[in-house]
Parts: structure tokens; sequence; C-alpha cells
């Protein structure tokens, strides 16, 4: 079996309906959903909050580069465009692979350019932290230690006390 933690994030149109067409995507392979948070623009300041998740998700044999395609496939599903001009801008979805765990259990590194592993901003980023650690709270982010020392002492540390927790949302759907 192989893993992978998805980062979902969207700040345009039907926020959450993006998130759970991301859920949608990765179907049946979907092990565990975080909470739904509110998180201030990180990167590019000019543009509207963002909805936040992360996913577990489990595969037979998926590699890196399936996860990607799943999370491109997902992306475009939510009609993503791209302005290359704005590499933070606004974005109806995006779906980002932040680690990946091959099949013998350990995660994978990689700096391919196309796909670092693991993403190699995860450890700054509170909107991917918060929400991973909902789901792994014993969780570590390889080359950087617990999520929770991260969350709680790291860079992010700050921009955690703006997120909030949106516990009327929900992306899996209960039907
Ligand atoms: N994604 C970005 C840029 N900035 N800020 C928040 N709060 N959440 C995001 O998902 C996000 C962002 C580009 O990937
Ligand atoms: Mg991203
Ligand atoms: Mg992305």
């Amino acid at each position: 079996m192989t893993r992978a933690v998805l980062s979902l994030g969207s700040n345009l149109g039907d926020r959450l309906g993006h998130l759970r067409t991301a859920v949608e995507t990765f179907a049946d392979r979907v092990l565990l959903t975080s909470g739904v948070y509110e998180t201030p623009p990180w990167g590019d300041v000019d543009q509207p909050a963002y909805l936040n998740a992360v996913l577990l998700a489990v595969d037979p044999a998926a590699g890196p580069r399936d996860w990607l395609e799943l999370a491109r496939a997902a992306e475009n599903a939510a009609g993503r465009t791209r302005d290359p001009a704005r590499r933070f801008g606004p974005r109806t979805l995006d779906v980002d692979v932040v680690t990946v765990w091959g099949p013998d259990d350990e995660p994978v590194v990689s700096d391919d350019p196309e796909l670092t592993l693991p993403h190699p901003r995860a450890h700054l980023r509170a909107f991917v932290l918060r929400p991973w650690i909902d789901i792994q709270p014993y969780g570590r982010l390889v080359g950087h230690g617990w999520l929770t020392d991260l969350l709680n002492t790291g860079p992010a540390a700050e921009d955690a006390l703006a997120l909030r927790p949106r516990p009327d949302l929900a992306i899996e759907s209960t039907a």
C-alpha cells in the first residue's frame, strides 16, 4: 500500500464545493479528511480568504506521479486556470501533494522540479500543518520533525493564530 497527504485550498467561487470535488476525485482512496479551516491568504495577500483542508489517501500501488495526476485531475474538474504572473494567486482549487509514503512505508524524498517531495513549503504553512494535525496528530514531516512543533514554535506559529476552524463545513459527503 502507498499513502499520500494532499493539501486542498480554494478561494474562488464555490469554495466548499471545490474542496468536495477533490474528495470526489480521490474517491475510494480517501482514508481520512481533516476539518475545514478559513485561512488568510499566504504569499500574495491581495486575494480573498481561503478554505483549506487536508486528505490522507491510500492506494495499492500509486507512485508520486500518480498522486500528482490525480491532483491535477481534481484541479481541472474544478475549472482551475493558471495565471503565470501570480504564482501564489487566487484559484478555484489547488491540490498539492505534500508527502508520499512508498510501498516500504518510508516517506519519499525527491528533488524532481515537477514534484519535489516533501512539498518544499509545507513546513512554513499553517494552513497545511493545522488540518494535517487533525488526521495525523503524531505526524512528522520528513526533514523538519514533528508537525505539532512546526505549528507551535516554527515559522508558521504566528499564522496559526489567524486560522479559523469551520466546524459548520465538512468536505466528506455524508450520503
Ligand atoms: N495557496 C497558495 C497561496 N496562498 N494561502 C492560503 N491561506 N491557503 C492556500 O491554500 C494558499 C495560500 C498557493 O498554493
Ligand atoms: Mg499550493
Ligand atoms: Mg499547487
